[in-house]
């Protein structure tokens, strides 16, 4: 079976169908006098923040907080003109999201002619791209077929931060999904050296697994596992999900696709509005107590469940200053389309299968149009315009090299290589536009997997594949840069 999204696909080499496939935050504190977001953390409870931030201040008014310390979250944090602080206060006591260099200002002027600058070449199929939470030195970049390589000083290093290729379920065909699908970084990797992954088995199930960094060796990982948390079993060979994000919360945020189908029925068991299953999920676990699930998550089916009615939330993020979570849920037929979730607010049914988009899709099934609790996408790309094709979830810029992009949500389409952007705030869209042109991205990229964000708020593009000359295949990564 091929849906719309997989004959569309055929156009790309290789890359074809990958994708009927698709943290952290902060408080922000409460500026008043123009001083920089702290990038602290999207903690709860009271308290003063103890974290510390230094200014680093990318414009005059701005600075960019590191939190360094446990604190409290929820924007109680004290700014002052240039620094401020607002540190993150998971269950860790250390900033989710307490990444680095973010800058929670206001965006200042507007955004500038920009660039997609290549970082390195030479990936074999990569599918994500992020840092360590507070170190943007050093690039991991996820490849499908089970590695994990690390790009530092702008040098893509031989060698693997993690291979688990002998374990992870290798393509079998163009556009099969399924490989080493997702990865994060524990909040306190730097001083833990805990990350998480998740990737598909060689027996159509996916895992979810946590690895630690080698105890002598900063760009090894240790290939023995500590633990496997679950498996999701009876996958096909599309809509796996995989995103993996720790939220402002410091929970660990899990895609998990519908578990896709073999012909054109979409969603045949009906997999998106059960909560009795993980499939077509967004998960919420506590890594330090599982399987004891975190409070405020959904209740009366799969204790995991954050959000439901999910097609393939191949990739979703939080923005790093309101900790609000940015979801694009890969469409069937018709429509792509990007979800917003305020700070905290899950438990929402997103409506697949029966919807696909604002559309009831699938009206006979049960409970039909009529849906309770239905969230329906800020967003919506057409297939039929060829605004999208398959959605590729991105992140709200919070960096400090393009001032005039600050707050701005970046996403794009593996299928057509487009940027988009849209601005949401205080609940509503504000604005949304294409930045295709600006980037140059349809000119540039083969097949926009994944989007990426370092410590320092700076945003990464993955591309999947490209043929060269030679017949063989070259992944990319670039960085969104001004001109
Ligand atoms: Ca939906």
């Amino acid at each position: 079976m091929m849906d719309q999204k997989r004959s569309f696909f055929s156009f790309v080499p290789l890359a074809a169908a990958l994708f009927g496939l698709g943290f952290i935050l902060n408080a922000c504190g409460s500026d008043t006098d123009g001083g920089g977001g702290g990038s602290g953390g999207g903690g709860s409870g009271a308290g003063t923040p103890t974290g510390t931030t230094t200014g680093t201040g990318v414009a005059p008014g701005t600075g960019a907080g590191t939190p360094t310390g446990p604190g409290t979250g929820g924007g109680d944090g004290t700014s002052t003109s240039g620094t401020s602080g607002s540190g993150a206060g998971p269950t860790t006591g250390t900033g989710a999201g307490g990444h680095g260099s973010i800058d929670c200002d206001d965006p200042a002027g507007t955004v500038p002619a920009l660039k997609l600058t290549e970082v390195v070449s030479g990936l074999n199929r990569p599918l994500y791209v992020t840092s360590e939470p507070a170190d943007a030195s050093r690039l991991y970049v996820v490849e499908q077929g089970g590695t994990i390589r690390i790009v530092s000083g702008g040098a893509l290093q031989s060698g693997a931060f993690l291979d688990i290729t002998s374990i992870v379920q290798q393509s079998e065909y163009a556009g099969d999904e399924r490989g080493l699908l997702g990865l994060a970084f524990h909040p306190d990797y730097a001083s833990n050296g805990r990350f998480f992954i998740f990737h598909n088995t060689r027996a159509r199930s996916t895992v979810l697994k946590e690895y630690r960094r080698s105890s002598d060796n900063p760009d090894l990982a240790d290939p023995t596992p500590v633990r496997e948390f679950f498996t999701v079993t009876g996958l096909r060979g599309n809509h796996n999900g995989g995103m993996l994000a720790f939220g402002p919360d410091g929970m660990l945020y899990v895609g998990v696709g519908d578990g896709g189908s073999d012909g054109d029925a979409q969603d045949p068991d009906s997999n998106g509005q059960n909560i009795e299953t993980k499939k077509g999920k967004i998960l919420r676990i506590d890594v330090d107590n599982y399987p004891t699930p975190p409070a405020g998550n959904l209740t009366g089916g799969d204790p995991d469940i954050w959000d439901y009615g999910l097609r393939n939330p191949w990739r979703f993020s939080f923005d790093q200053c309101s900790g609000d979570l940015y979801i694009g849920d890969v469409g069937a037929k018709d429509i792509e389309e990007i979800n917003i979730e305020p700070r905290g607010q899950g438990n929402r049914n997103y409506g697949w299968s029966i919807f696909e988009g604002s559309n009831c899709f699938q009206p006979t099934q049960e409970p039909g149009c009529d849906l309770p609790n239905h969230t329906l996408p800020v967003k919506e790309l057409s297939h039929g315009t060829g605004d999208g094709g398959s959605i590729t979830g991105g992140y709200v810029y919070r960096g400090s090299n393009i001032p005039g992009l600050r707050g701005t949500y970046l996403y794009g389409d593996f299928s057509n290589n487009r940027i988009y952007s849209l601005v949401w705030k205080n609940g509503a869209l504000v604005s949304s536009g294409n930045m295709s042109a600006n980037l140059g991205s349809e000119d540039t990229l083969q097949a926009l997997a994944s989007f990426g964000e370092d410590a320092a708020g700076e945003l990464y593009v993955v591309d999947y594949a490209v043929r060269n000359a030679n017949g063989t295949v070259s992944g990319r990564l670039y960085r969104i840069d001004p001109e």
